[in-house]
């Protein structure tokens, strides 16, 4: 059945499938965003069938990506708000809540970089992965304190966050080394802390977070080099607190191999018989897996610096309690 959703809202949902809109936070902040717009050109007659719409607009765009909590945590906190018994007065609230959320938002995450900064020493030299608004507010205030940071920016295969990070940090004045992912352990000699986002954080402490950064965090705890993950509030998993696990994102085996790339090993193979045109691995004998992201155990991680302070990752359950209390069930659902 087709949905009854503002074409903004499908606008939106295709940009974070596309990852033209993409990164934890960004996603939340566009997610309301849409909400917001869906309730404002809601075209329903009756209260019923707005909160039917607004619902379906959450759904369009809960679909979109699996891994990143802010995602329903956003959904489900505009949707919380919706309220009236009117639909003037259910668009009114329902635009009111979104644009709470999407200040609450940047609001927690200079409060967040404020906390960060404070591991921060003048010279000190931060590895990153991926590109992290969060982390990167932590570098933000230490430089508008004054602190001179240096930068060593994975690439971030395949699809070149880093190069996000790394056009960002130039901005700010801060020196950048772009190394390729498979340098990392040279380069940790040289870094003083690891500094990362998060796209989901479990109840038990566990990052979920850009494929690649348990790896770094293994690593750097071999070279003893504190890892530190900066991840506003939004980035807790409730669900995980009974036991649910998080969603790897599985994407495109075509972002790692282009179609024209498989037909020439397939060429090379000589008995291979491919389709080339839809990238259908089943016949040759070559398969192509593409994670987005991976878990790292909390005995990796350092510290959690949220807007509410830094803590170890085995408390942030405390702090997951505090906040979430009793939620369950999909962000559409009550
Ligand atoms: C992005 C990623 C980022 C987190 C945190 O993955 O892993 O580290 O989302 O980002 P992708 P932020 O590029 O696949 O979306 O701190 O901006 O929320």
């Amino acid at each position: 059945p087709g949905r009854n959703v503002d074409p903004a809202v499908e606008a939106t949902a295709a940009d974070i499938a596309a990852m033209d809109v993409r990164g934890a936070a960004t996603i939340a902040d566009a997610a309301a965003g849409a909400l917001a717009t869906q309730a404002d050109r809601s075209d329903a007659e009756t209260p019923a069938a707005f909160r039917d719409q607004l619902r379906e607009a959450a759904k369009t765009l809960y679909e979109t990506r699996p891994t990143a909590v802010s995602l329903p945590n956003a959904l489900r906190y505009v949707l919380r708000g919706m309220d009236g018994e009117t639909v003037a007065e259910l668009r009114a609230s329902t635009i009111a809540r979104a644009e709470e959320f999407q200040r609450d938002l940047a609001q927690a995450q200079s409060t967040l970089g404020a906390v960060g900064s404070n591991r921060l020493r003048d010279g000190d030299v931060v590895m990153t992965h991926c590109h992290s608004t969060d982390a990167l507010a932590c570098i933000e205030a230490a430089l508008e304190d004054g602190t001179e940071i240096e930068a060593i920016v994975k690439e971030t295969r395949p699809r070149k966050q880093g190069h996000i990070t790394a056009r960002q940090l130039r901005e700010w004045g801060v020196p950048v080394t772009l190394i390729v992912d498979s340098a990392a352990r040279r380069y940790l000699d040289r870094a003083d802390h690891v500094l990362v986002g998060a796209d989901s954080i479990a109840a038990d402490g566990s990052v979920v977070n850009k494929v690649g950064t348990s790896g770094l965090a293994v690593t750097a705890r071999e070279r003893g080099v504190p890892v530190m993950v900066a991840a506003q509030t939004i980035k807790l998993h409730p669900d995980t607190m009974t036991g649910h696990t998080v969603e790897i994102e599985m994407r495109d085996e075509r972002e790692v191999l282009a179609d024209d790339e498989r037909a020439e090993i397939a060429a090379d193979d000589g008995r291979a018989e491919i389709a080339a045109d839809d990238g259908d691995s089943t016949d040759d004998g070559l398969s192509v897996e593409n994670p987005a992201f991976d878990v790292t155990p909390p005995r990796y991680v350092d510290a959690i610096v949220t807007e509410r302070g830094q803590f170890p990752p085995e408390s942030i359950v405390t702090l997951m309690r505090e906040l979430f209390g009793e939620t369950t069930g999909e962000p559409w659902e009550r």
